[in-house]
C-alpha cells in the first residue's frame, strides 16, 4: 500500500487504498495516445481498492444508483483532490467513455499479473482488487515506485481454479473467453454471477469480497456478455466489472 500522495489516508480509509502516481512520458507511447492528453497533463493517477473497505463503505453511504462503486469513487477521488492538491487541475479518465488498459497500467505499476482466470493476481490480496479510478493531472507529484507483492500462481501446485471453472475455460492452459461467456449464459449456469475459479484460489481469501458485491460485480460484466451475444459487439471499455 506504498503510496507518494499527499493524504492518502483519507482515500485508504475510504477503501480506495491502492493508489499509483505515473509521469506521462515515461509510459508506452501507445499507452498514452488514446488519452489525449492536452499539453498541460503531466501524470496520471491510478487509484484502486484492494479487499472489502471500498464496498462497507458504498453501502455505509446507500445504493442510490445503477453504478454506485463508479460514483463512489469518482467523488472519494474528487474530494481526495479539494483537500490535496486543491490547485490541481485534473479530467477522469476512468470511469468513462474512453479507452484504457486498465490491467496494462496495474502491469507497469506491479499490481498486476494475470491468474489462469484473467484477473490480475498478487500474493497479498490474491486476485480481490480492482480499479477504480483514473485521472490526469498537471502535477509534478514524485512518481511511484513499482509494487512486488509476489506472484503466488508460479508456486502453485493443486491449481483449484483450474478444476473449478465448470466450463473448463482454463483447462488447456490459455483462458478461453468464448467458453467462460458461453459457460456463463447457460441455461442453470453456477457461475453466471460468481467465478467460481476466483472464488477457489486460496490466496487473499480473508480478503474476498462479500457475497452481495460478487454478485453486483458479476452482474455487470453478466450484462455485457447478453449484450456481446445480442449484437455481436464486443464487450466495451464502459463495461463496469470488479
Ligand atoms: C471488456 C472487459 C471484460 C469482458 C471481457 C474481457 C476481454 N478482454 O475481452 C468481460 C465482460 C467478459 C469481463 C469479465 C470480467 N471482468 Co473485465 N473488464 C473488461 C474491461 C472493461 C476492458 C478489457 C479490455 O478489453 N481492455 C483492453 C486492453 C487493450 O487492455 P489491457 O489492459 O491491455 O488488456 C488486458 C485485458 O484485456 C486482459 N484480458 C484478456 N482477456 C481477458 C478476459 C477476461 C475475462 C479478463 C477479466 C481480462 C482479460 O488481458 C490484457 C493484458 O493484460 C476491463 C477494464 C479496462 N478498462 O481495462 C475490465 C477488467 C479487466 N475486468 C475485471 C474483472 C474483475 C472482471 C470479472 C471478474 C467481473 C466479474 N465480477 O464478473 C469478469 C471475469 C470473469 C472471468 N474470468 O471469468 C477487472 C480486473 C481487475 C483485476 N484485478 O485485474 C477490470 C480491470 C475492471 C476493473 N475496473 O478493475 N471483463
Ligand atoms: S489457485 Fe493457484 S493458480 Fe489458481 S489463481 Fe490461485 S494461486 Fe493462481
Ligand atoms: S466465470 Fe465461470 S466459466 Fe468463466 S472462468 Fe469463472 S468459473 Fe469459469
Amino acid at each position: 500500500m506504498s503510496t507518494t500522495l499527499p493524504f492518502a489516508d483519507f482515500l485508504n480509509q475510504a477503501g480506495l487504498n491502492r493508489q499509483h502516481v505515473f509521469d506521462l512520458a515515461a509510459l508506452p507511447p501507445d499507452l498514452v495516445a488514446p488519452l489525449e492528453p492536452t499539453p498541460h497533463e503531466r501524470q496520471l493517477i491510478l487509484f484502486g481498492h484492494a479487499g472489502r473497505r471500498l464496498w462497507e463503505c458504498v453501502q455505509a453511504e446507500g445504493i442510490h444508483s445503477a453504478h454506485p462503486i463508479d460514483d463512489y469513487s469518482v467523488r472519494t477521488v474528487q474530494a481526495w483532490l479539494a483537500q490535496a492538491l486543491p490547485q490541481a487541475r485534473a479530467r477522469v479518465l476512468f470511469p468513462g467513455a474512453g479507452r484504457i488498459g486498465l490491467q496494462r497500467l496495474g502491469a507497469i505499476a506491479g499490481w498486476h499479473r494475470a491468474a489462469p482466470f484473467m484477473v490480475g493476481i498478487d500474493s497479498v490480496w490474491g486476485s480481490w482488487f480492482a480499479y477504480r479510478c483514473a485521472i490526469l493531472t498537471d502535477t509534478t507529484l514524485p512518481a511511484s515506485a513499482p509494487v512486488d507483492n509476489g506472484y503466488p500462481c508460479d508456486s502453485c501446485v493443486d491449481k483449484p481454479c483450474i478444476s473449478a471453472c465448470p466450463a473448463g475455460a482454463l483447462a488447456s492452459g490459455k483462458f478461453d473467453l468464448p467458453a467462460c461467456n458461453a459457460g456463463r449464459l447457460a441455461e442453470g449456469s453456477t457461475c453466471a454471477l460468481g467465478c467460481l475459479a476466483r472464488r477457489a484460489c486460496p490466496v487473499g481469501a480473508q480478503h474476498r469480497y462479500e457475497d452481495n458485491q460478487i454478485r453486483h460485480s458479476a452482474a455487470g460484466s453478466l450484462a455485457a456478455i447478453r449484450h456481446y451475444s445480442a449484437t455481436g459487439q464486443a464487450p466495451g471499455q464502459a463495461t463496469r466489472t470488479a
